[in-house]
This record gives structure tokens, C-alpha cells and sequence, in this order.
């Protein structure tokens, strides 16, 4: 039965939004046999990198980044606690994410009272296993992406030789492979060795394979180095076939490797890094980038599939046009700098206007777990509030809607669409 009113649609798709299960399509998440690379609790989530650059602001002249990264985590944790939540009100949306994430898991009494410590010991309480569970609930996730990065020893020992267990129904994994897109010959040279692999093209393609076959991933991933551009037909013949630079891995082993085995290559655009080393993670930045080379793997590629996201806040018109010209490519999430409710917004209203339902409305690039819960929570505020608004005018340009339909299109926004994709 039709939706009778505007109050009606409203109140539908707030409901439907809210309770809506999602596929997180991009986090760095670890499940808990993979030991201390699962990061969760109070101290993790006050120590996200976000939270540390925001504090770095403001800090004191003598904690240098050096000393602050020496100190145990707790003690970090303190220092951020203090600054931005106790000097100051943690007005920030990194912030807010750490008191929605306690809110919503029943620690409003401890926050009230600014209470730290009682955080620590109900954290202390928790098991690894139990909490996933609880996480996973109370945030609403089908299942997440992971990044399970090749090149990084403290990940691969937990799938080679001998692999660990791992929990398909809620983690699937991403092969990350950044390294040949920046041309890091070094780390790619030690895991060749480590496989007792040859340095060569057809060896980096070995190697590949041999992931693809250990982590079963669903995608490719990696993000675009700002000084990338597509190498031309015309400057590949320029090179010899053994020439290793980001141009050949990028033509003679990724593409290949995408094409060859059905799997689609996730790609993020505009980020640089980093702009200040000492902040480590936190210190990357935000550049514009052409969109432009993304078209060009599109349309020279077409038997690849392409998820794409983009960091600088002006590239996101013209991606949805690209997104609109290309069945290949799939526009996933609001990213990093993105993901503040103000841009994720305006994005959303662009890409609905754009694209309808054929994109994926966001990802939490959780590192820890806790995060998925404000993540997702906040997101789905104003996503939800931006669907309100076009389905309001979709009724009132006279066409009359029932809660299963919009259920239907809720499902494609968080999860659903990338599913397609990933089948088509
Ligand atoms: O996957 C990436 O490249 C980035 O999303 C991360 O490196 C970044 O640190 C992430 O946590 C930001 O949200
Ligand atoms: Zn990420």
C-alpha cells in the first residue's frame, strides 16, 4: 500500500535507514585471531590518528610527535583525553564519533561524569570475541572489507606459511597493493624474497597470484599516487618488457591481473603522502587530482571493473558524470576528509541526483573496531535526512511510493548496489 503522506515517507525511510543491515565496503579491520592488529577500546579509539592530529594543534611545544609516539598507549590516550575532551569541548566530528561510540554502548553514565577510568575497566571487561559480536550488532554490519596488505610482514605471517582461520561470513578481504603504484621496489623486493620469487615483472605477477590464492580477495585496492597519470600505448612501447616502474606494474601486472582472474580494482584518488611525516598516519593530505585518469582506465579497460573513491571535496561533481558514462565503474563511500556530515551531504544529494541508486553510499574506514558503531551512525543521519528530501519531491511530483520500494532502494544505497557490481 502507497504511502500516504509526506509525514509518512519521512518517518519510512528514517526507520528504514536506521535499521537497514550495511556491507562496510572498505575498513582496516583485523577479526581477533589476528592478535594485537585487531585494535578496539577506549585507548585505541582515543589514539585514531584523526583525534591525534586534531590534538597536535593545540599542544604544548614540548611534546614534540617524537615524544608523544614514545609514551604507552594509555598515556597517549591521556594527553588526547585531556586536551580535547576536558579542556575543551569535543566538538570536532572525530571527537563526537568517541562519545556517540560510548553512548550507544551504554556508557552514558561514565561520560557524564568525564569519567576515564570506569571506561577503561567496562573495556577491561570485554572479551576480543564477545565484542566483535556486540560491535557487529549494535552497529548493524552485514560484513566488512578488509585491507590485507602483501607487503606489510606483521600481516602476512597470520596467512603464510601456515594460514589462520578467518572468519569469511563477517570479514572478506581486499589485496592492497599501493606498493606498485608508488613503485616501492624495496617492499616488493623483500616479499619476493620471502616467497623465494624472482625480481622480475612475470615475478611480481607470482606473487600476486600466490596472494590471490592465499586471502581469496574480493578486490584489488590501492590508492593513487597525485604524480600517476595513465601511461599512454605510445610511452609503454618506450619501455622494454622487463622495465619495473609504476607504469608497468601498473599496465603489465595489475590490469592483467584484474582482468585475468574477475577481480575489480578498488582505487583512491587525491590523497598525499604524507605532508607532515611526523604525524605518521595522521599526517597525510588532501590534493585534487585529474578524474581524468580515471576515465581513460575506464574506457581502455572495459572487461575491468573499477570501484572508485576520491578525497578532494571538488573532484566528486565530475566523478559522478564519469560514474554516469561508465557501467565499469562503481562510486563507493565518502572518504577520510570526506566524511564529515556537512560533505557527506552535499555529496550524497549530488550522487542520488546523478547516478539514482547505482553507487555506494558510504564506508567507515574503521581501524578500530568501535568506530563502525559512530560511523555508521552519524552517516546514516544524513543520508537518511538527504533520502527524505528525494523522495518527498518524488511524491509530490506525483509518484506514489510504498515502504517496500524505498526498503529496496535503502538496501542498494548501503550495500546492495556493490553487490550488483561485484556479480555483473
Ligand atoms: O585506506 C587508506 O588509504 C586510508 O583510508 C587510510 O590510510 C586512512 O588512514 C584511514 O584510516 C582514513 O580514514
Ligand atoms: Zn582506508
Amino acid at each position: 500500500t502507497p504511502l500516504k503522506s509526506e509525514e509518512a515517507i519521512r518517518s519510512a525511510v528514517k526507520n528504514l535507514v536506521e535499521e537497514v543491515h550495511v556491507v562496510d565496503v572498505h575498513t582496516h579491520l583485523f577479526p581477533p585471531n589476528h592478535g594485537k592488529l585487531m585494535l578496539w577500546g577506549i585507548d585505541e579509539l582515543l589514539t585514531y590518528h584523526y583525534l591525534v592530529a586534531e590534538y597536535f594543534i593545540t599542544a604544548p611545544a614540548t611534546i614534540t610527535p617524537e615524544k608523544f609516539f614514545a609514551l604507552e598507549k594509555q598515556a597517549q590516550a591521556d594527553l588526547v583525553w585531556d586536551s580535547l575532551f576536558i579542556q575543551r569541548s569535543p566538538i570536532s566530528e572525530a571527537c563526537r564519533g568517541v562519545i556517540t561510540t560510548l553512548t550507544e554502548l551504554g556508557l552514558g553514565e561514565l561520560v557524564e561524569r568525564r569519567d576515564l577510568d570506569g571506561v577503561r575497566k567496562w573495556f577491561a571487561k570485554q572479551t576480543p570475541e564477545g565484542y566483535v559480536d556486540k560491535v557487529f550488532e549494535l552497529a548493524k554490519i552485514k560484513y566488512v572489507l578488509t585491507t590485507n596488505i602483501p607487503f606489510e610482514k606483521k600481516e602476512t605471517v597470520h596467512w603464510y606459511p601456515k594460514t589462520k582461520e578467518f572468519d569469511t561470513n563477517r570479514f572478506h578481504t581486499g589485496l592492497r597493493v599501493d606498493q606498485l603504484l608508488t613503485g616501492n621496489w624495496e617492499s616488493i623486493k623483500e616479499a619476493l624474497d620471502e616467497m623465494g620469487i624472482e625480481h622480475t615483472i612475470e615475478g611480481v605477477k607470482k606473487l600476486l597470484e600466490k596472494w590471490i590464492t592465499i586471502i581469496k580477495p574480493k578486490y584489488f585496492m590501492a590508492a593513487v599516487p597525485p604524480t600517476l597519470e595513465f601511461p599512454s600505448d605510445e610511452e609503454m612501447s618506450t619501455y622494454a618488457p622487463s622495465t619495473i616502474n609504476s607504469a608497468t606494474l601498473l599496465r603489465r601486472v595489475l590490469l592483467p591481473l584484474a582482468e585475468q582472474h574477475h577481480l575489480p580494482i578498488a582505487f583512491k584518488f587525491d590523497s598525499v603522502r604524507p605532508i607532515n611525516p611526523a604525524l605518521r598516519e595522521g599526517g597525510d593530505g588532501v590534493v585534487t587530482t585529474k578524474v581524468s585518469t580515471l576515465q581513460k582506465l575506464c574506457l581502455n579497460y572495459p572487461k575491468v571493473k573499477f570501484l572508485a573513491t576520491f578525497l578532494a571535496r571538488v573532484n566528486q561533481h565530475e566523478l559522478c558524470v564519469l560514474a554516469n558514462k561508465f557501467g565499469n565503474l562503481h562510486i563507493y563511500g565518502c572518504w577520510w576528509y570526506c566524511n564529515n556530515p556537512s560533505i557527506v551531504e552535499e555529496i550524497t544529494r549530488i550522487r542520488v541526483e546523478l547516478l539514482g541508486t547505482a553507487f555506494t553510499s558510504q564506508h567507515s574506514d574503521a581501524r578500530v573496531l568501535d568506530q563502525l558503531i559512530y560511523k555508521w551512525k552519524h552517516s546514516k543521519a544524513v543520508i537518511g535526512g538527504v533520502l527524505q528530501d528525494m523522495y518527498v519531491k518524488l511524491f509530490h511530483a506525483g509518484w506514489s511510493l510504498t515502504r517496500e520500494e524505498i526498503q529496496r532502494d535503502v538496501e542498494r544505497l548501503f550495500g546492495g548496489a556493490y553487490e550488483e557490481f561485484m556479480e555483473k
